[in-house]
């Protein structure tokens, strides 16, 4: 079992090193093991594209299983192109998983995939695995897909979603060098930390979120087995952090209740990061974060145009967001949110909103996209015919290079995105007095992004 990211092939994240072990890939070997299958788990994140090959020559899997997601596509592909070049590996099948499959069937399918995996891994991932094993018929596991001889592609009923987490063991940590994760982040960071995931799925709808894997319902682990998760790890590992990579840590109020006293009664002291949404925290809430050892809480929005926000479907208040951040901050904790730039209609207006909304909020952290469609969400089908999705080689591009009509050019928001981080980092330094010289580099920055999205406008009005 493998994935397809290599830290040292990706330049954006050697300049952040905060890599994470891939969860799902290890969800699943917790349950292949619990099941007394044998096998590897290759963590291709510290390695190189020539030792995973040689890896595979050497080992020559009869089942190489490989999680995939938008990003990771390209490399898997050659992976399959690799496996599919080499005379000693013409017997590997190789099946897929993860959040990118759903919706590129085909794609996979014809580019050398056997198998694909939708939704939910592990009880599929078993059966399938089994019945290659033992020579049965694999073709009516529900939640696979797969092509025929002639070329027809099948796809079975879903599988129903496993309705207790908490029959599931915990991801199998032990088969990769999580060392190496935590040794990473101190080396960069003076601290570490590891993921752990406590629901599955988002009953949410915004446009352009990808709920490819657990559908639109959500399903949560017991606070106790979150709890027992979590001292496991401090006595393997003492990670410094955790992040929660639940969609909406918050999305129930009686859970974090229960969550924060199980956490005060056994003791156990975590220092976490987690995600909600603005309309799932009050003050009381905000309490139960901090009491439980929550230190930075990320509050999505996207926008400040609540036009904007309305037509993602968000179905949040932009100034609730704002309400909401600034009392995280009141009670101790750090408030992150993030921002999408070039949604469909949006103008120059909205995007001054925006900044205005960052102003107001003033949280410690904040990360800016320029919105791209992902293939399967609402956005991708709204923006599809005036796309080039059609155009572009799949297997060489991913969906970030997706682009559409948009109200300017792509490259007014690039200097857009410049103009907000300039701007904003211009107001937090001069709040906090930090002096002429140092705030007026930014603002020159700010203002030439801003001259550069008013020369673009230009450009995109002429054209
Ligand atoms: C943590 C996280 C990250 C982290 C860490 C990634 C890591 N190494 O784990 C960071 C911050 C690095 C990250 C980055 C990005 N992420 Co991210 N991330 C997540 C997040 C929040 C949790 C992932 C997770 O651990 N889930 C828990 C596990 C248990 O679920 P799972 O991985 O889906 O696994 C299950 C199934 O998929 C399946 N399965 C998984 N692997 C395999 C393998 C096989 C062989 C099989 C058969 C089955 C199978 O079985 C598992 C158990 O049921 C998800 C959202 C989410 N809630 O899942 C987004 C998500 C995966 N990320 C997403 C995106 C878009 C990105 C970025 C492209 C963002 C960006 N613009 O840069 C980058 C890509 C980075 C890269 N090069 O890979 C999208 C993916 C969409 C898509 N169609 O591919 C998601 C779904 C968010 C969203 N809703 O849009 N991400
Ligand atoms: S963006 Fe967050 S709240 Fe909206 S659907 Fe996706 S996971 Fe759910």
């Amino acid at each position: 079992m493998t994935h397809g990211y290599f830290l040292q092939e990706d330049e954006k994240e050697k300049a952040i090193m905060k890599p994470y072990p891939p969860l799902g890939i290890l969800y699943l070997s917790a349950y292949m093991e619990e099941k007394m299958i044998e096998h590897d788990v290759f963590d291709t994140t510290f390695s190189s594209r020539e030792i995973f090959n040689n890896y595979l020559l050497e080992k020559k899997p009869s089942i190489l299983a490989i999680y995939i997601n938008l990003m990771t596509k390209i490399n898997v592909v050659k992976t399959i192109q690799f496996i599919r070049s080499q005379p000693t590996l013409q017997h590997t099948q190789i099946i897929l998983g993860g959040p990118d499959v759903r919706y590129n069937k085909e794609n996979l399918l014809h580019n050398g995939a056997n198998f694909l995996i939708i939704g939910e891994g592990e009880e599929t991932f078993y059966e399938l695995v089994t019945a290659l094993y033992t020579n049965q018929h694999y073709q009516g596991i529900p939640g696979i897909s797969f092509k025929m001889d002639d070329g027809t592609i099948i796809i079975n009923p879903e599988r129903g979603l496993r309705k207790n987490l908490d029959e599931l063991p915990f991801p199998n940590r032990k088969k990769i060098d999580l060392n190496a994760y935590l040794q990473t982040w101190k080396k960069h960071h003076g601290f570490s930390s590891v993921t752990v995931s406590t629901m599955r799925g988002c009953p949410y709808s915004c446009h352009w979120c990808s709920r490819g894997v657990y559908g639109k319902s959500y399903r949560r682990r017991s606070p106790q087995s979150v709890v027992d998760e979590m001292k496991f790890i401090q006595q393997q590992y003492n990670p410094d952090n955790i992040w929660f990579v639940d969609d909406v840590f918050t999305v129930s109020h009686k859970w974090l209740e229960e969550f924060t006293v199980l956490m005060e009664e056994q003791q156990v002291k975590a220092n976490y990061e987690c995600i909600t949404r603005a309309d799932r925290l009050n003050e009381t809430v905000i309490q139960l974060l901090k009491r439980s050892g929550c230190f930075r809480v990320w509050i999505g929005a996207e926008s400040g145009s609540q036009k904007i926000i309305d037509l993602m479907d968000r179905r949040v208040d932009v100034k609730v967001v704002q309400q909401m951040i600034n009392a995280a901050q009141r009670a101790g904790i750090q408030a992150g949110t993030f921002i999408m730039l070039g949604y469909p209609t949006e103008t120059e207006q909205d995007i001054k909103a925006t900044l205005q909304h960052l102003k107001n909020a003033n949280p410690e952290w904040f990360t800016i996209t320029i919105t791209y469609p992902i293939r399967g969400t609402e956005l991708f089908e709204e923006v599809e015919a005036v796309s080039n999705a059609n155009e572009i080689n799949w297997a060489e591009n991913t969906d970030r290079d997706i682009d559409f009509k948009r109200t300017y050019n792509k490259r007014y928001y690039h200097h857009a995105v410049q103009w907000i981080i300039n701007e904003m980092a211009f107001h937090q330094r001069k709040n906090k007095n930090m002096g002429w010289m140092v705030s007026s580099k930014t603002k020159i920055k700010a203002i030439r992004a801003r001259l550069g999205m008013i020369m673009e406008k230009r450009k995109t009005a002429m054209a």
